[in-house]
């Protein structure tokens, strides 16, 4: 546990078993954790997937959390959370479906490169699934390493993605 608090930037994608309800367990879940508080979410938002095209469309969504957690324990809270709704990794094609993705995407202005945790997460700066809900709730923001959230916005089509409601969970 860290002494002072963290903002972090946690990502919700779910393409399987009600996705939906798989976003609103999760944020609920991530309200739960301790030593840590759930500050904002965005709004709920369909998105085409990336990767493999034969399976459903995605259901994405980011969380804004404050933490005295470290990377690291906040990475395995998040994926015992994963897991806990049905989640099993190791049957995952790659980039295939699945029931509920927790992504560290932005934790405070660290980078963090381990073999377990890529801060900022390497695909943020390119998916419009997560640049425009995170500018839907920081639009100043600057993502450590690549510059500020409102230039990866010019570079990033949000044609294959359709904004649903602000208020889900
Ligand atoms: N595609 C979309 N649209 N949304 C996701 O959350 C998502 N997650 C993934 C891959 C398979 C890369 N594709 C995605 O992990």
């Amino acid at each position: 546990m860290s002494l002072t608090w963290s903002v972090c930037y946690v990502g919700l994608g779910s393409n399987l078993e009600d996705p939906r309800a798989q976003l609103r367990a999760g944020l609920a879940a991530l309200g739960q954790l301790e030593d840590t508080r759930l500050m904002a979410y965005s709004s709920l938002y369909r998105s085409r997937p990336i990767g493999p095209q034969d399976q459903p469309d995605y259901l994405n969504a980011v969380a804004a959390l404050e933490t005295l957690l470290t990377p690291t324990r906040l990475l395995g809270e998040l994926l015992a959370v994963e897991q806990r709704q049905g989640r099993v990794r190791e049957r995952d094609r790659r980039w295939g479906p699945r029931t509920l993705d927790l992504d560290i995407l932005l934790f405070g202005a660290e980078q963090i490169e381990t073999p377990a945790l890529h801060v900022p997460h390497p695909g943020l700066s390119a998916r419009s699934f997560v640049l425009y809900p995170l500018a839907e709730l920081s639009p100043d923001l600057n993502i450590p390493g690549r510059g500020p959230l409102r230039d990866l916005l010019k570079h990033c089509s949000a044609v294959d993605l359709e904004r649903l409601e602000r208020n889900w969970a």
